[in-house]
């Protein structure tokens, strides 16, 4: 690979930081990490993220936007790959990943809102989600694609990441009799490279950043 300087520009609780994080990581790429508050974002950070959000990958100062589009980047530049071979494999793996999104809009909807018919709707979306892995979707192996870290492993681990955090404090009973889906988040969040993509202080962090939702999830954590 051409030496090119990467600075990952973040939120330290991003859950789509820390897919672009993880392939940097898993794929032994050189990189800076630079932490912004999303509540006041410096004013360059503007120039180099259109959508206004993290992450944003400087490729020697040139700013990528968008998650997916950063990991299949450096999937790309680096060698080998982290998706499957075959193409219709490979599709299949990008078709959960979308899924994978839905999960994480569902979950940050879940503890922010302080309704609790959307708490309740929330979590029954949740539910059926989870559900649908369970059954449709996993197969009985460790990562999604066998015994080897894929770039879809990227992409859920920080969905059971914020779920093991979620089930300190209340149970929602997600992870009860799904074999699968708890083998898989077990696999997820033991791994090196998983553990390695957030920082040391992400409990903390997660734990204050819970508590000041003021939601009907603040509520049960007391
Ligand atoms: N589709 C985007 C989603 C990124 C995203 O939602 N980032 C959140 C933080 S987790 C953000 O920057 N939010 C800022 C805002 O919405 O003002 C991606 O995959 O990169």
């Amino acid at each position: 690979m051409e030496e090119k300087k990467f600075e990952l520009v973040s939120f330290s609780l991003c859950p789509y930081v820390q897919r672009a994080r993880a392939i940097l990581i898993e794929k032994n790429i050189k990189h800076d990490i630079k932490f912004i508050d999303l509540d006041s974002p410096p004013a360059w950070f503007f120039d180099v993220s259109p959508m206004e959000k993290v992450p944003v990958l400087l490729v020697d100062g040139k700013p990528l936007f968008e998650s997916m589009v950063i990991c299949e980047y450096l999937d790309e530049i680096t060698e080998g790959s982290l998706h499957p071979a075959d193409p219709f494999d490979k599709a299949v793996n990008r078709a959960w990943i979308e899924y994978g999104n839905t999960i994480l809009d569902d979950t940050y909807d879940l503890f922010t809102t302080s309704d609790e018919k959307r708490f309740k709707h929330m979590t029954a979306s949740l539910d059926e989600k989870f559900d649908t892995l369970e059954d449709e979707c996993l197969t009985g192996t460790p990562f999604f694609n066998g015994d080897k870290f894929s770039m879809i492993d990227a992409v859920y681990a920080p969905v059971f990441r914020f779920h093991a955090a979620l089930l300190k404090y209340h149970d929602l009973g997600f992870f009860k009799d799904r074999p699968q889906l708890s083998l898989w988040r077990d696999t997820l969040l033991s791994y090196n490279t998983v553990t390695k993509s957030v920082p040391e202080n992400y409990a903390d962090e997660l734990d204050a950043y819970l508590r000041k939702q003021g939601s009907v999830f603040s509520e049960k954590m007391n």
